[in-house]
């Protein structure tokens, strides 16, 4: 088992049935220019998620780690998107509307896809979903349960909305989950540090939180992780 010095308590895991779980790095909510930032939001405290997010990939993979990416989005004709959804805020600029770079959140357009830093391995599932959790609509339930997963490490954006939904749907169907507070986002302070409070509250009511660094150390000391082992 691989310990992580985590809080409420230590987290263990297997690394043959851990995956790491990157959660909606998109260009359009954390890249300036995109959807995000013409929403009024600084971006800069989602790209501050990415550097270190980088980091734990490198190391995950190198452990041979599961690893799998979300998207949010929807079809190009828009016959998955909620009248909900896209009327939501009365946005004069929204879902499906020609954006900075691209259609927004439409699937295959520039701002929908992955940051470059974080740009996804053949072997790597893409999970594209319609809704906030990652196991609404999708198959992910079915890709994690294919391969024996039974514990999530997350990192993404943004932590209140994509990140909070996934991890409380991932808790209800039985995975252990442990966020990662620096590769996680908000585009709010208060919301980011509420946000990861409230995952690791009532004894980790919905999970356990780390710095990355801590996953990192110890996965350092446990370099045969999975026996998978990629170069
Ligand atoms: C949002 C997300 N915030 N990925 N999406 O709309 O959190």
């Amino acid at each position: 088992m691989i310990k992580v010095a985590a809080e409420p308590y230590e987290f263990l895991f297997d690394g043959a049935t851990a995956a790491l779980v990157i959660i909606d790095m998109q260009r359009d909510f954390v890249y300036p220019g995109g959807f995000g930032a013409a929403l009024g939001n600084d971006t800069s405290l989602l790209l501050k998620a990415v550097p270190p997010t980088e980091r734990v990939l490198r190391a995950v993979r190198g452990a041979g780690l599961f690893v799998v990416h979300t998207r949010e989005g929807h079809r190009p004709d828009l016959a998955d998107l909620p009248r909900a959804k896209k009327l939501r805020g009365h946005l004069t600029v929204g879902i499906g509307d020609p954006g900075p770079m691209g259609r927004i959140l439409v699937r295959g357009e520039h701002g929908h896809d992955i940051v470059d830093e974080l740009t996804p391995l053949p072997g790597e599932p893409v999970v594209d979903k319609p809704g906030k959790g990652a196991f609404y609509a999708t198959d992910l339930d079915a890709i994690l349960r294919a391969r024996g997963i039974a514990q999530l490490i997350v990192c993404g954006v943004t932590t209140e909305v994509c990140v909070h939904t996934t991890v409380r749907e991932a808790n209800d169907r039985g995975y252990d989950c442990l966020v990662l507070a620096d590769c996680v986002a908000s585009y709010f302070a208060e919301f980011q540090d509420v946000g990861l409070k409230m995952i690791k509250a009532q004894g980790g009511i919905f999970g356990w939180v780390a710095d990355s660094s801590r996953l990192i150390d110890a996965l350092a000391a446990a370099p045969q992780a999975t026996g998978a082992v990629r170069t």
